[in-house]
């Protein structure tokens, strides 16, 4: 790989080079990331990058199609079977694009749109005023209990009956909780509104059965395919069968150009993959290290949003260690461990502070890490916390980090000598 690159734009190689020594010595926590298959690199990066073209298969306006009326047809057929779904659109470039398509398809300017508040979990792309697309439409948002930190659903429930919105969203980016697609499907249903499901968090673990899958409950359900997906930037939606025209009209020529057929290809792949008991095993890993460290941060003293998490996320509460997400994000980011500050439920901090830190276990799980590893990573947290400014504790914690994500390559021996 990059032998050409390194011929022509030394600068550039060097930088690849730099990430790959960066990823390889890092714990990587960031909840939405993963490490994609070689296989996966290779077909975003084939011949299939040279096609352009618009429509679906058998229906292109452009000619040279049949090859990827194949690929297309291939990925389709393999997402539905993994997905146990009627209908997918496997054009979408992104999660967020997959959103924009579903909006496209049912919703007209002003449509009201119920979702989860993105400081409680939800998503940027689901009515943020800070994301454009909310301008087109009017947003209410639920949120969870001030208790229980999980969803709300008595309030979800009046506020649909109340304000009557044409989509309701549940799903979004920072919940660690398995959410009652079935109670939100019904009140759906009730006063007549469409229901999508944004898991792109979850979508590796609903692939692989290790948490429920929204599919059987909603009208539309979303997904990037990164994140526990573990595959190619993009995209891709789910619907039911009586949804199928509107899905793809509201993809093309709704809301997206040409396909990206090189990573329709990698998506190709992985729909194939995910079926494996070894992607099954590696995600009902991911859970079991999310719910040990959240339970051995807990033993340190950290407080852990909503009491756990079902799947392979957690959100940390900081305040009683007396520091910020900031401080711990960039505290932890110099001695090799990579989280992201995150607000917690009724953060009295703003967002670019916020009290607390998401952390997410896909990544190092992939690498080979279990639960024996999650009690080093607690406990170096918790030195962390405890002195986030003391440079010989610092210095102590980078060396046992660096030491203990020596023991797991990210890629096989070799991978990257060509
Ligand atoms: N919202 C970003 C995240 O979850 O990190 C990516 O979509």
């Amino acid at each position: 790989m990059l032998r050409e690159t390194r011929l022509t734009d030394p600068e550039l190689a060097g930088l690849v080079d730099e990430e790959l020594y960066r990823q390889e010595h890092n714990i990587e926590m960031i909840a939405s990331e993963s490490t994609v298959p070689v296989p996966v690199m290779e077909l975003s990066g084939s011949v299939f990058t040279n096609k352009t073209l618009e429509g679906y298969p058998g229906r292109r306006y452009q000619a040279g199609s049949h090859v990827a009326d194949k690929v297309e047809r291939l990925a389709v057929e393999r997402a539905k079977e993994l997905f146990g779904a009627d209908h997918v659109n496997i054009q979408s470039y992104s999660g967020s694009t997959a959103n924009y398509s579903v909006f496209a398809a049912v919703l007209k300017p002003g449509d009201k749109i119920l979702s989860m508040r993105l400081d409680q979990g939800g998503h940027l792309t689901h009515g943020s005023p800070a994301n454009w697309m909310s301008g087109f439409y009017r947003h209410i948002f639920y949120g969870v209990d001030p208790d229980t930190e999980q969803i709300d659903y008595d309030e979800l429930e009046s506020l649909a009956k109340e304000q009557k919105p044409r989509l309701i969203i549940a799903g979004g980016s920072s919940y660690p909780r398995l959410i009652d697609y079935e109670r939100i499907s019904r009140i759906s249903k009730d006063i007549g509104a469409y229901f999508m499901v944004d898991m792109a968090h979850i979508a590796g673990l609903v692939a692989a059965k290790v948490v429920p899958s929204p599919i059987p409950h909603a009208d539309f359900v979303t997904s990037s395919t990164t994140k526990t997906f573990c595959s190619a930037r993009s995209g891709m939606v789910f619907s039911k069968k009586d949804h199928a025209r509107l899905l793809d009209k509201g993809t093309f020529p709704g809301s997206l150009g040409s396909i990206h057929l090189h990573t329709m290809a990698a998506k190709a792949w992985s729909f194939k993959y995910a079926g494996t008991e070894e992607f099954r095993r590696i995600m009902e890993q991911v859970v079991k290290n999310a719910k040990s460290l959240a339970k051995e941060l807990e033993g340190h003293g950290f407080r852990i949003v909503s009491g756990g998490t079902d799947n392979h996320l957690l959100v940390v509460d900081l305040r009683s260690k007396g520091i910020t997400g900031k401080m711990f994000q960039e505290a932890l980011d110099s001695i090799g461990i990579t989280v992201n500050k995150n607000m917690i439920p009724f953060d009295p901090e703003n967002p670019s502070v916020t009290s607390g830190v998401r952390i997410g276990l896909t990544a190092i799980t992939q690498r080979g890490l279990g639960e024996g590893d999650i009690v080093e990573i607690a406990e170096i947290m918790n030195r962390i916390a405890d002195r986030p400014e003391d440079e010989a504790v610092l210095r102590e914690c980078r060396a046992d980090a660096q030491r203990l994500i020596g023991k797991f390559p990210l890629y096989p021996e070799g991978t990257f000598k060509e």
